[in-house]
């Protein structure tokens, strides 16, 4: 016998599925651990399993279906070893906070970039608003850099409730990644939106694997309302894979706008005369830390390959 059955969380050692409204548990067929080239797990958080009954009762996991995307990233800069964070995805959430933590610019642009070379939809929200009341200047300045590129940007408070109805509305039906650094308050966010969630068993998993080589692993929220959330774990370094220098720009929306005025049909955007996206960041139309990102990354991935 055969079943169809989404999984939920995936740990590398083991698995567990949602199948027919059931939760099980259960392990990956050996041969299958193989094909997962250059990626540090074969199975991830949103895919589609085909699963079987074994000699001893036990359900394995025999196939995957084609994944409609997936958000990856690279153990390291240097490192050639991918890691699928979550697959089938309809939209990214990136939770950014401008205090305890910092997030930092550079890491926002990277994962953005990821989102559009991969077409899943991204929504910025700006949380732990409550400890910015009177740094307003800071936020409307991100909220313009931002919005001014395409990207919707919520305000967003869990522990006072600010914007979490809009997260909310965004949810309804659909399977979000939510994603961001450690400490920014996706936990509480995810609790916030679905109080009657028990989350404390996958944290206390969480922190048991640290140290380990792969801290990385996601798990998914079932929602009252129906639709999915997935819950990462912090996400540090960034890597950026499989994108061209010369197709970088196209995953900033605000250069695609640009980019058809400048005079050479190849413009890279960095050295060449009559470059309107280059006009547009000095007229301040194109905000200077995301050309920043995107000279920084060009010159990262130079180092990379050399
Ligand atoms: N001031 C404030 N603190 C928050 C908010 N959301 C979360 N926190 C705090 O930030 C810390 C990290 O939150 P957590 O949800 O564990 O972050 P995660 O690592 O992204 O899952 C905790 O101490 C939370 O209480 C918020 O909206 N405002
Ligand atoms: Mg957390
Ligand atoms: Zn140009």
């Amino acid at each position: 016998m055969e079943k169809r059955a989404l999984v939920v969380r995936a740990t590398g050692s083991w698995y567990e599925l949602i199948c027919e409204g059931e939760r099980m548990r259960c392990r990956i067929r050996g041969r299958l651990r193989l094909k997962g080239v250059r990626s540090t797990s074969p199975v991830v958080v949103g895919d589609t399993v085909r699963c079987e009954c074994d000699e001893k009762g036990e359900w394995v996991i025999c196939d995957v279906e084609p994944r409609r995307n997936y958000i990856i990233r690279r153990a390291s800069n240097l490192s050639k070893e991918s890691h699928i964070i979550a697959a089938n995805i309809d939209r990214a959430m990136l939770v950014v906070t401008l205090a305890e933590p910092v997030t930092a610019l550079e890491f926002v642009d990277r994962f953005l970039v990821t989102c559009e070379a991969y077409k899943v939809p991204t929504t910025i929200l700006l949380a732990k608003i409550d400890l910015m009341a009177e740094r307003r200047e800071e936020v409307e300045a991100f909220c313009a850099t931002y919005r001014g590129a395409g990207y919707e940007v919520v305000e967003l408070s869990a522990t006072e409730g600010v914007g979490v109805e809009r997260v909310r509305e965004l949810l309804v039906g659909k399977v979000a990644l939510l994603s961001g650094n450690s400490g920014v308050g996706k936990s509480t966010l995810v609790r916030a939106i679905d109080p009657s969630l028990d989350i404390r068993t996958a944290e206390i998993s969480e922190s048991f694997h640290k140290g380990r080589h792969t801290t990385t692993f996601s798990t998914m929220y079932s929602l009252g309302e129906g639709g999915y959330i997935i819950d990462t774990p912090g996400v540090k370094g960034f890597g950026l894979i499989d994108i061209d220098d010369k197709e970088l720009w196209h995953y900033f929306p605000e250069m695609i706008s640009r980019a058809g005025e400048c005079r050479f049909f190849n413009c890279t955007h960095t050295h060449e005369p009559g470059c309107a996206v280059v006009e547009a960041v000095k007229e301040g139309e194109v905000a200077f830390s995301r050309y920043e990102s995107y000279l920084k990354i060009l010159d990262e991935d130079d180092k990379y390959r050399k």
